[in-house]
């Protein structure tokens, strides 16, 4: 049975926005109906599907409003979407704002659309803490139809900060494998600068305090004295300025490249010897997957969903949060030891193929939607 499935998500750059869209797309390769509503085009949507629609929140700014009404315009579009289109699922990504808008159209819309809700992290790991937004997040969980989380640690911290009275399934992340792939790129290892003898480290991030993009410099000043190496910075964010200047403070303005927001990211992953994750906060951390499907071995903390991510010892490495001592000493030996890396990098292959195939994941979705709308 087909089935006429919304997604809202937030549109923009972020590994949440990215699970979303990539959902949508292969649902509708399978032939069902999608409706995208959100304030911005997904930026993943960047071909012509005849079964995916586009449904844009418009948010006015009357001058009777101190703040631009977004929940409300969204929750409005959506309940207008569900009836003119007569969906059956309605999955959202994020409590808060997005299960409670839902939560609030289906009603005005008065069917019996059902409400998948996905959590991704910051609603319950920022937000969650906060007293103020507790009971709402709690409201948004309890009234979703089912609820799911991209860790087994989400899962355990939303019981634990919020301790909903509902079941939390965990659904872990996927990638398109089509697009994530050893590529060959070394065409761009000359056009960057990069020595024939010297090992390339990348880190993708939003640049957000919690990513501990210093960390990740401090653990390369010590690499670079043992290992001749470049260091890859992507993306782009709040703690660019602070980044910048600890690179240049360590002295290490010729080894490292700061490349901004990139798109081609699988060009960039196929140069790359090693990948460096050392979040604070990370429920999942969808660049690690990104980076083993085109063979990167990947270091990180041990924090939220990484260690589901990454297996210490088989893939990459987990070390301790804020040491920097043991992230260097890790990614010195692997970066030495070039039997170990090999080892390290067909193990990363397989483990995306083996536990976190898209097809698989899609039909984890695909089962809870049929679950709900048989009841
Ligand atoms: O990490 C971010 O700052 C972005 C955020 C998002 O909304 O996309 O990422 C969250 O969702 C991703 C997709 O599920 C996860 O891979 C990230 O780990 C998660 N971020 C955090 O938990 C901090």
């Amino acid at each position: 049975m087909t089935m006429k499935i919304g997604i809202t998500c937030y549109p923009t750059v972020g590994g949440s926005g990215v699970v979303a869209t990539e959902l949508g797309k292969l649902l509708a390769e399978k032939g069902h109906e999608i409706h995208f509503i959100s304030s911005g085009l997904p930026f993943r949507l960047n071909k012509m599907y005849h079964n995916i629609y586009y449904h844009q929140v418009e948010v006015n700014s009357y001058s009777v409003f101190q703040y631009p009404p977004y929940d409300l315009a969204l929750a409005s579009k959506i309940a207008e979407v569900i009836k003119r289109e007569k969906l059956d699922i309605l999955h959202v990504h994020y409590a808060i704002p997005h299960a409670v808008c839902a939560i609030l159209a289906k009603q005005m819309a008065g069917t019996e659309v059902k409400i998948v809700t996905t959590l991704h992290g910051t609603d319950i790991t920022v937000l969650g803490y906060d007293p103020s937004l507790n009971d709402l997040i709690k409201f948004g969980i309890e009234k979703s139809d089912a609820v799911t989380a991209v860790s087994n640690a989400l899962v355990e911290q939303t019981i634990e900060v919020i301790n909903p009275d509902k079941t939390i399934e965990t659904v872990y992340n996927f990638i398109d494998e089509r697009v994530y792939q050893k590529t060959d790129s070394k065409h761009l290892r000359q056009e960057y600068g990069i020595l024939d003898h010297e090992k390339v480290v990348i880190h993708v991030s939003n640049f957000r305090g919690v990513k501990r993009v210093q960390d990740v410099v401090a653990s390369f000043a010590k690499i670079q004295q043992v290992v001749p190496a470049k260091l890859l910075l992507v993306g782009d964010g709040p703690e660019m300025t602070p980044v910048c200047k600890l690179v240049s403070k360590l002295g290490l303005d010729d080894h490292v490249l700061f490349l901004g927001k990139q798109d081609k990211l699988e060009e960039l992953y196929s140069l790359s010897d090693l990948l460096l994750l050392l979040s604070e906060k990370e429920s999942f951390g969808l660049v690690l997957l990104e980076a083993m499907a085109c063979g990167v071995p990947c270091i990180g903390t041990n924090i939220g969903g990484i260690p589901e991510v990454i297996i210490d010892g088989e893939t990459g490495y987990i070390c301790e949060f804020g040491n920097v001592d043991e992230v260097a000493e890790k990614s010195i030996q692997l970066l030495t030891d070039s039997a170990r890396h090999q080892a390290f990098s067909e193990a990363a292959m397989s483990l995306v193929e083996s536990s976190f195939r898209s097809e698989t994941i899609m039909e984890e979705y695909l089962a809870i939607y049929r679950r709900l709308l048989d009841k």
